[in-house]
């Protein structure tokens, strides 16, 4: 394909309520789009980058950085036969695997439209919907806690995941299981704990959580496996696992028994395909997590999770619960069977609203070859 223009942009849009973790809570994101455009379609691409590096060492200004100077300007130059290829162009560049993706998504957005052919499709989706879950994040009280898993099951999602911290765990995990004894319950501390905090995660074995995501540090498998050995309940993966050799060296050493694939952290579609293919063959199921993003991250989640291997419910979830009003239309809707159904039309399947993203855009460059 001949590109004829990339434009990256950053929007300012607040989340209907804030969404607190371990590491920090969010109040309002800023997101970095890509917009790519070649032989008369548009693809788009969504930074998942935080606005301070603490989920992952790239920030929006990180990435912004490396689009403008390092990728951008190679992918302009370059004329891709196949969003397939696009990582061996950006092999040059160590890390920044977010930005990476948000060009590479893109490519992968615009060959969809371009062949007439879903996205679903073109990443080699099967599934004609996917299951959904929710993450919640930390609460001010218990009382919030409970009210808001009600809400989200009284939705209709079939996964409830808790994000946790030291303080905030075995009594919530204890509450929750009890008034629910049924639900698929998980649970996210985002690297909040050490080994010394073994027995306390032990004695979680008894509220019977699909996983324990992330309990350990963020770049660590060998802790993990340790952990893993002395626990009934399967340990998930998410900050650690950057691509399929991770992957890989994460399922020999049992460090995790589930994934959770992100395209954004694992460098774009073409590895999270990789990752996903690596834990297929090894009976590992995975799961798309989610950071946070506008409609169109979601719509290419979306795509994702239609995978095979996507056997377990993502952090997928409606449009309404992160935006007042989302940026594609139509917005994404859950099913109250917890499900959504994938798109059949061509590209990501929600048409991008352009007037409403000009309105929130408070910076926009156009990056040439
Ligand atoms: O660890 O999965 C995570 C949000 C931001 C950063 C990291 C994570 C998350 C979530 C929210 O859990 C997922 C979502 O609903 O988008
Ligand atoms: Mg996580």
């Amino acid at each position: 394909m001949r590109i004829d223009a990339i434009f990256l942009r950053e929007l300012h849009i607040p989340l209907v309520q804030p969404f607190e973790t371990s590491f920090g809570v969010t109040t309002d994101r800023r997101v970095l789009l890509v917009e790519l455009k070649a032989e008369g379609f548009t693809g788009w691409g969504e930074c998942v980058a935080g606005e301070h590096p603490y989920f992952s060492d790239e920030t929006v200004d990180t990435a912004w950085h490396v689009i403008i100077n390092d990728l951008a300007p190679v992918l302009a130059s370059a004329e891709p036969e196949h969003a397939g290829k696009i990582p061996l162009l950006f092999k040059q560049v160590r890390g920044h695997r977010m930005a990476k993706a948000a060009l590479e998504n893109s490519v992968w957005d615009l060959e969809a439209q371009m062949r007439g052919i879903s996205l679903a499709d073109l990443l080699g989706g099967v599934r004609e919907t996917i299951p959904c879950g929710v993450s919640i994040g930390i609460q001010p009280t218990l009382e919030r806690q409970l009210a808001e898993v009600e809400k989200e099951l009284a939705a209709g999602y079939q996964r409830i995941k808790l994000k946790c911290k030291p303080g905030w765990d075995t009594k919530i995990f204890e509450a929750v299981r009890n008034r629910w004894p049924d639900i698929m319950l998980s649970c996210d501390a985002n690297s909040a704990y050490r080994l010394k905090d073994a027995d306390d995660i032990r004695s979680w074995d008894a509220f019977h959580l699909l996983m324990i995501e992330q309990p350990l540090w963020y770049d660590d498998f060998y802790y993990h496996s340790m952990l893993q050995k002395q626990l009934a309940t399967p340990i998930c993966l998410d900050e650690s696992i950057r691509n399929r050799r991770d992957a890989l060296a994460a399922i020999e050493m049992d460090s995790c028994r589930i994934i959770n694939i992100k395209n954004g952290r694992v460098g774009g579609f073409s590895e999270a395909i990789a990752v996903h293919n690596a834990a297929h063959e090894r009976g590992i199921p995975v799961w798309c997590g989610g950071m946070l993003e506008t409609g169109i991250g979601r719509s290419h989640n979306i795509a994702l999770s239609s995978l095979e291997n996507f056997s377990l419910p993502g952090d997928v979830s409606a449009s309404k619960r992160y935006w007042k009003e989302d940026i594609i239309e139509p917005a994404v809707e859950v099913s109250n069977r917890g499900e959504i159904a994938v798109p059949t039309t061509p590209g990501r399947g929600f048409e991008v609203r352009e007037d409403l993203i000009e309105k929130l855009t408070v910076r926009k460059e156009e990056i040439r070859a």
